[in-house]
């Protein structure tokens, strides 16, 4: 690894320890360097905080000056909510930069580099340029598309079935897969599962991982029917809890779950069941950049359906049930030509269970 890969890297450790706690903005980090030697280290660690470079800038001192700023995001040009970090940069005295990705938001992409090059400062784009675009990859697609980056999360035995044919699913993959999908949850601002999945399981859906962060909760439920006395709405817990119905909502019951601690969102309808495209736009509305939908088969199938997966993490247990009820109940094809396709990106061992990273094709 050469120097400016290792500090490139230095600065995306930097940016991970800010995961899921900075939407709607992204996460970044910035390491700056002077002779060798790193003189300041910096995240954006809230929106409305400051920008990574501000915070490596702060830590670095006088020591700035002259110094080489590794920065993963392209510094913005513009008063935000914070001043300008391409300003910050000038004022500073640093002597270079290197971008790891040019922002894609519209009220930056490309600005902040000219400005820097106009100031007389050199800019490289990289080292890294694909890690740290990886990085963000879940936000640009929401800043593009102004609906949140969906992540659908699968734990199948080998034949792809989530439970036997008595209902028995626990547990399926091993405590390391399982671990995974906590440190998930902490990088999410949403889980949604539907309301099957809260009558068999019994879920919490926090993120129970040292310094974990819970995300808001998220629960599909048309009629309003869940039972009060779900772990959810009862255990005591800071996360939130949303239940997304389909309008107008009986109003006894909506009662009833408020006075439970939960929020209830009347949804359009989308035959009957709640609309999706509807439920997402309103939580991209309140700053949910990312969600985790964790089940069951009904809910996979309808996100399919819709063309409203992004990325879907299938962990596989080194099992096979004979029957029950498969991972999604998404429409039956006649044809292997009419087949929903995937890219399959990476698989990797975790435990025992494969791991299996894929993206919906869409056409
Ligand atoms: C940077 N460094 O650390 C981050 C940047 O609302 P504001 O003022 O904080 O601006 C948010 C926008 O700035 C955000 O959408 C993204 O384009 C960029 N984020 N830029 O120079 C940072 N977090
Ligand atoms: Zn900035």
């Amino acid at each position: 690894m050469s120097a400016a890969e290792s500090f490139m890297r230095r600065a995306i450790e930097e940016a991970r320890k800010a995961l899921g706690r900075t939407s709607p903005n992204p996460p970044v980090g910035a390491v700056l360097v002077k002779e060798g030697r790193v003189v300041g280290v910096g995240h954006h660690a809230r929106a409305g905080g400051p920008h990574a470079e501000a915070a490596a800038l702060a830590d670095a001192g006088e020591e700035a000056r002259g110094a080489d700023l590794y920065v993963t995001l392209e510094p913005c040009d513009h008063q935000g909510r914070t001043p300008p970090c391409s300003a910050a940069i000038v004022r500073a005295g640093v002597a270079r930069v290197f971008v790891g990705t040019p922002d894609p938001n519209p009220i930056v992409s490309g600005r902040g580099i000219q400005r820097l090059e106009a100031e007389g400062i050199p800019v490289e784009v990289g080292p890294l340029e694909a890690e740290c675009e990886a990085l963000i990859e879940g936000w640009t697609s929401f800043i593009r598309s102004g609906r949140p980056w969906v992540i659908a999360k699968v734990a199948a035995t080998l034949d792809g079935r989530i439970a036997t044919r008595t209902g028995d699913s626990r547990w399926i993959t091993g405590d390391e897969a399982r671990a995974r999908v906590h440190r998930l949850r902490d990088e999410v601002d949403a889980v949604i599962v539907g309301r099957g999945t809260v009558e068999a399981d019994d879920p919490l859906l926090t993120a129970r991982i040292p310094g974990g962060r819970d995300p808001l909760r998220v629960i599909l439920d048309s009629g309003l029917g869940i039972a009060p006395d779900a772990k959810l709405l009862t255990a005591p817990s800071s996360a939130k809890t949303l239940i997304a119905c389909v309008g107008p909502a009986a109003p006894e019951r909506a009662d009833r779950l408020r006075a439970a601690g939960a929020e209830v969102v009347e949804c359009a309808s989308w035959g009957g069941r709640v609309d999706l495209a509807f439920l997402l736009a309103h939580l991209a509305a309140r700053g949910v950049v990312q969600v985790l939908v964790e089940g069951g088969a009904r809910v996979f199938g309808a996100f399919l359906e819709a063309g409203l997966v992004d990325r879907l993490l299938v962990h596989y247990g080194p099992v096979v049930f004979g029957g029950g009820p498969a991972w999604t109940d998404a429409p039956a094809v006649d044809r292997v030509a009419d087949a929903l396709r995937v890219r399959f990106e990476r698989a990797e061992l975790v435990g025992g269970d494969l791991l299996v990273d894929a993206r919906p094709i869409r056409d």
